[in-house]
């Protein structure tokens, strides 16, 4: 059974790598900032209210993106497996997520933090240029990344499910790093 979080500061690299390796088990890609993206294109009372702190670079609220990871993850195609991208972010949620899972009977999952400096990752987002890559704003993710989410390397790590990649390589060698971090880590 494979179950993956992605941790990483913006622009790590989770969104791409997600993708492919979810494309390769064939198991959902479950990402807290697309289906966000998505409520906010449909007008949703979730994307409206999403939208004043996606704009700003700052995170929606808990209560917000734990009842949606809930019902993503109450879905059939989940049993087989899942890759998390974007959640946890904070401590509470990961505790959310913890008991969701002891709930679920599903556990084992393991952790993936890609690690890249802040230069590259300014970069990397400043080239892609979606409506949060701003200069501004991306420094005010990186910001909240280093307050909220940071802290989860270690919440992980004392619970012996992290493993580091080296996510500032080309992205067929991060997959690989990826591929063979998690093998190991079996
Ligand atoms: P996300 O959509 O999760 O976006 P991200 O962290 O910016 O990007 P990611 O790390 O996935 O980077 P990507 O692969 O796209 O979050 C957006 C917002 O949603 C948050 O700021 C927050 O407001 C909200 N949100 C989401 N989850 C939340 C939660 N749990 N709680 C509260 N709020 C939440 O890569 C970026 C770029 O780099 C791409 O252009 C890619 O092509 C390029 N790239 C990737 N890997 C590369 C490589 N190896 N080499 C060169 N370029 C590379």
């Amino acid at each position: 059974m494979t179950r993956i979080i992605f941790l990483g500061p913006p622009g790590a690299g989770k969104g791409t790598q997600a993708k492919a390796l979810a494309k390769h088990w064939n198991i959902p890609h479950i990402s807290t900032g697309d289906i966000l993206r998505q409520a906010l294109s449909e007008q949703t009372p979730l994307g409206i209210e999403a939208q004043t702190y996606m704009d700003k670079g700052e995170l929606v609220p808990d209560r917000l993106v734990e009842a949606m990871v809930e019902e993503r993850l109450n879905q059939s195609d989940t049993k087989s497996g899942w890759i998390l991208d974007g959640f946890p972010r904070t401590v509470v949620q990961a505790a959310f997520l913890e008991k969701l899972l002891q709930n679920l009977s599903q556990g084992g999952e393991r952790v993936v933090n890609l690690d890249v400096p802040d230069e590259v990752v300014i970069e990397r987002l400043l080239q892609r240029g979606r409506k949060d890559d701003t200069e501004d704003v991306i420094r005010r993710r990186l910001q909240i990344y280093r307050s909220e989410t940071s802290p989860l390397i270690d919440y992980y790590c004392t619970r012996n499910q992290l493993v580091v990649v080296n996510g500032n390589q080309s992205l067929e060698d991060v997959t690989t790093e990826l591929e063979e971090a998690i093998a190991s880590a079996d």
